[in-house]
């Protein structure tokens, strides 16, 4: 079943999908379930960019994640949900009962007036309801947008008027460790600018008073009562919408990632099959948020296509403490752990007694994913969760990817700490230079691009193609730019070495410098900022803010507490500097860019060698910012 056994087997695999890609992929399409086959695997031209795979074909994603286990694993857990109070109890939804649930809430969507093509903002808590949501939005052929319920409602309101979505599903609150979020009060003020919403569909979950507004919002159990749980899946052609996901670039507002059905139901279950090397029966627990391309190919869709059984976690690695990843490990014998760097570092962090008094028998395969993982966390991973026999795979790929691009396939690639390895079959990644010439030969390093298409790849940015082409298909002709820089080495390994784009990675999660640097801008006294990450132990990445203020009297600390409330009010807590410098000038060329290379340097404490300056309109801001930088 699509499975690769060996890493001979892996390199014949290799071989085959480059030599005949769509060959290969019409063989992994094969095992699923389609109502119509496709006439043509691929047609593609990356200069529109325009790409469509399994041409013609007709299917929808929830047969093949749920019908089609009916017969056979109709009794096996499909989800398994820990909850955020380790006190209240876990709940196991097998296939039958995930399908009549999905059905269900498919048809309260119609009741409400949803219909095929149209967007759905899912802003929910890590509830059974998030993935059940989610998969009843592609049971009807609805796209779904599932928004992070951490980002505030102003980032909420930006993506709901994006897609024009008609319908939002939320709780009344969200769990999360000792605290709870007021989603519903936070939808609340994103409506209050959404004129494309007609319903929002509330579920109940914290139990807290929350203002029902007549007209447009309803209980999701009051609806639910009112309907029954058949409800035929709507047939969709391979490269109709299946969702779209917001994700940061380097300009401007994020961007709406558009997937669509058949290749990303395609790849998601290949590649979730062969990285983890599934076994039936295993249990699987990806511990990300289903806000994010992680939570949907690694918690929903791609277990669910295997057949598997996918954890689904409520809460935060620290609660009740910061045992609570092993406690869960143990208490569901989980086989397969995916978590992220930041997560693995806080807990390193942490009294290792926490860690040991767990036995972490069960496990036999990790993953890592977001973000570069440092050697170090890497042997700790390796030594303290795994014992030394738990192959990890450090996994890297994209929203704008849909599925794993290079990753060891667990226990056959060989591993180094730090290496994402080899490129999945089907990938074909290659590195330029600044010239946007292709590097060939090995121990090399340059900008990661990928020169041939892949089933789950981006479509489009929702609203805006010409803005796909311009970041993802332009800087390199005929080639998708990942934005990343990597080296290749000796071995033909590949090292993701970070964003060469003005991205940062803050604990796995994606931002744009400008976008920071717009909310921070917001604040009233300040007149200009500049954002920039730098090297920071937990999260990778922290954000440093220089800013000018009109006012430069005033109370540092009170300063920091305002900036830090206007970042959270237009972006969200994760996007709040670490630290804040005022400053009364920037360092600027004459045609009045940034210098931010220099920023970057200051805000590392690398001052020593700040480069080339002499392009500088005023030199002089730089001894300042230097003399004043915060440093700790
Ligand atoms: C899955 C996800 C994408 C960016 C990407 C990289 C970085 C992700 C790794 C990694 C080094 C990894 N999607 N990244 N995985 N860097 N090693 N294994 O994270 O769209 O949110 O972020 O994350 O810079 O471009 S994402």
């Amino acid at each position: 079943m699509n499975k690769i056994n060996s890493i001979e087997e892996y390199h014949e695999e290799y071989s085959k999908s480059v030599r005949d890609p769509e060959g290969f992929w019409a063989e992994k399409a094969d095992t699923f379930l389609w109502k119509k086959k496709w006439n043509e695997v691929l047609e593609w031209d990356f200069d529109a960019p325009s790409v469509k795979w399994f041409m013609g074909a007709k299917l929808n994603i929830t047969e093949n994640c749920l019908d089609r286990h009916l017969e056979n694993s109709g009794d096996k857990v499909a989800i398994l949900w820990e909850p955020n109070d380790p006190n209240e109890s876990s709940i196991k939804l097998t296939y039958k009962e995930l399908h009549s649930r999905v059905c269900a809430f498919a048809n309260v969507l119609k009741r409400n007036g949803a219909k095929k093509g149209d967007r759905i903002c899912l802003y929910m808590p890590m509830t059974p309801e998030l993935a059940i949501a989610t998969l009843a939005c592609a049971r009807i052929g609805a796209v779904h947008s599932v928004v992070f319920a951490g980002f505030s409602a102003r980032s909420l309101e930006d993506r709901i008027n994006d897609a024009t979505c008609n319908i939002v599903v939320t709780a009344d609150g969200g769990f999360r460790g000792a605290k709870t979020i007021q989603l519903k009060s936070i939808v609340d003020k994103a409506l209050e600018n959404c004129p494309s919403i007609e319903r929002s569909i509330v579920l109940k979950r914290t139990g807290e008073e929350v203002k029902m507004e007549a007209g447009r919002d309803v209980w999701l159990h009051e609806e639910l009562s009112r309907v029954d749980d058949v409800c035929p899946a709507e047939i969709m052609d391979s490269e109709d919408m299946l969702f779209v996901l917001y994700t940061s670039g380097s300009t401007g507002k994020p961007k709406g990632v558009v997937h669509t059905c058949g290749g990303y139901m395609v790849y998601a279950e290949y590649s979730f099959r062969n990285v983890f090397q599934y076994e039936k029966d295993d249990i699987y627990w990806c511990t990300a948020d289903i806000g994010w391309i992680t939570g949907h190919t690694y918690i929903v869709y791609g277990p669910l296509l295997a057949g598997a059984t996918t954890v689904m976690f409520e809460g935060v690695p620290t609660y009740p403490d910061a045992g609570r990843f092993w406690d869960i490990c143990d208490k569901h014998k989980v086989n397969i752990f995916y978590t992220a760097p930041t997560a693995i570092r806080a807990l390193q962090a942490c009294d290792i007694s926490l860690v040991k008094k767990h036995k972490l028998d069960s496990l036999r395969v990790l993953g890592s994913v977001g973000e570069p993982i440092n050697e170090e966390a890497w042997h700790w991973y390796n030594d303290e969760i795994g014992k030394g026999r738990c192959p990890i795979v450090d996994t890297w790929w994209q929203t704008e990817t849909g599925g794993i691009m290079i990753s060891p396939l667990a226990g056959l690639t060989p591993l180094k700490p730090s290496y994402a390895t080899l490129p999945l079959p089907g990938i074909q990644p290659c590195l330029v230079d600044a010239d946007g010439n292709e590097i060939v030969g090995n121990d090399v390093q340059g900008n990661l691009c990928i020169k041939y298409p892949w089933p789950s790849m981006i479509r489009t940015t929702y609203g805006d193609h010409n803005r796909c082409k311009e970041v993802y298909f332009s800087a390199y002709k005929g080639k998708y730019f990942t934005g990343d820089g990597c080296r290749r080495d000796e071995d033909g390994f590949y090292r993701i070495t970070g964003r060469v784009d003005d991205v940062i990675n803050v604990s796995g999660h994606r931002f744009g410098t400008a976008e920071i640097e717009a909310a921070i801008d917001e604040h009233e006294n300040v007149v200009e900022t500049a954002v920039v990450g730098y090297p920071h132990e937990i999260k990778g990445q922290g954000i440093y803010a220089y800013a000018i203020c009109h006012d430069t009297n005033v109370d540092i600390a009170l300063f920091i507490q305002e900036i830090n409330k206007t970042v959270t009010e237009i972006i969200g807590p994760i996007a709040k500097p670490d630290k804040i410098q005022i400053v009364h000038g920037l360092p600027k060329t004459r045609s009045g860019k940034i210098m931010r290379r220099i920023l970057r340097k200051i805000a590392e404490g690398d001052v020593s060698n700040l480069g080339d300056t002499s392009t500088l309109l005023d030199p002089s801001v730089v001894e300042e910012i230097k003399a004043g930088a915060s440093l700790e």
